[in-house]
């Protein structure tokens, strides 16, 4: 089993004990191993809303130890090239970080993160996906996997998730991961990466969700390690939208495993080999591209 557990020693964390992240969140571990990968030149926080940004809490005080901005939906790569470019200006080394949920990125602020991709702002952006719209009730967004039931699904949803790695690959910008919570060494190499390079980096990072995926808060670590043995939720990087790596393989694990841990899968037409057949075609895509064009 993976440890969890950050190994900051700085006195004011980046995310403060006492904050409003639900049990299981995995937002929690991402932002602590956030400030683990950045523990001199701390990282100031733009975040539209969502789950991230009601982590802050009410003015004065906050859940976050470090500068943050809250922005609208749309407008956090716009908020974040700002501030960016007045960090360069005053000589200052801190990393701009977009945090952003799933709604957030692969739906409302689309607009506006294409456009810092495609003049290669030196943003670091990373996605925390729950696959659906936490805060305000569970909502379906674009990253709401085909079959899962949320609050306006109740069927389940019927269209497949949107491919937000392919999209952001193919403004070609220096560095696209994606990082899951249970494999903490992969997760913090990444994040090393992204901080020591420079212009867009885009990281999204499957996000385990109990309150809204209806699953165990203490399972929410194996969960991501399911989705990502299954092959569901495949660890890879993407350098310059045209070298690939992948990390991580399947190792057999059947989806299933993952599937019945979460009552939002238990729709009474969710089909569970069209997810397998899907999983299928993504690994016939990712292992092309591999081989075509690898990141030696
Ligand atoms: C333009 C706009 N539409 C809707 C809202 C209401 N709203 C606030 S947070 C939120 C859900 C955010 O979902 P996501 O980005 O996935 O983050 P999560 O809540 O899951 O952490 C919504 C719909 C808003 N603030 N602005
Ligand atoms: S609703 Fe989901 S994403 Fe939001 S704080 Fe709770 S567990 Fe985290």
């Amino acid at each position: 089993m993976t440890s969890v557990m950050p190994e900051t020693s700085h006195p004011d964390p980046l995310l403060r004990p006492g904050n409003t992240n639900c049990a299981g969140c995995g937002m929690s571990i991402g932002l602590q191993w956030l400030d683990e990968a950045m523990p001199t030149e701390r990282p100031y926080l733009v975040i539209p809303a969502c789950c991230g940004i009601v982590t802050a809490g009410a003015f004065p005080t906050s859940g976050y130890g470090v500068p943050t901005a809250a922005s609208t939906f749309a407008s956090s790569p716009a908020i974040a090239t700002g501030v960016s470019i007045v960090n360069e200006m005053n000589g200052e080394k801190h990393p701009t970080v977009c945090w952003a949920g799933d709604g957030g990125t692969y739906d409302i602020g689309m607009a506006t993160i294409s456009a810092a991709a495609e003049r290669n702002e030196d943003i670091l952006y990373i996605c925390y996906d729950n696959e659906i719209y936490g805060n305000t009730g569970g909502q379906r967004s674009s990253a709401t996997p085909a079959g899962a039931v949320t609050s306006t699904t109740p069927g389940g949803k019927v269209e497949r998730k949107k491919d937000m790695m392919a999209i952001m690959a193919a403004h070609r910008i220096p560095y696209a991961a994606t990082l899951s919570v249970a494999h903490r060494d992969d997760f913090l190499r990444k994040l090393a990466i992204a901080r020591d390079t420079k212009g867009f980096r885009f990281l999204v990072m499957l996000s385990p969700c109990p309150t809204g995926w209806k699953s165990i808060p203490e399972e929410s670590v194996d969960l991501i390690g399911l989705a990502v043995r299954s092959g569901l939720f495949p660890l890879y990087e993407v350098f310059e939208g045209e070298r690939y790596r992948i990390n991580v393989r399947p190792d057999g694990t059947d989806v299933a495993e993952y599937l019945d841990r979460q009552r939002r899968y238990s729709g009474k037409n969710f089909d569970t080999p069209a997810v397998r057949s899907q999983i299928a075609a993504q690994w016939r895509y990712l292992e092309a591209m591999e081989n075509s064009f690898p990141a030696t």
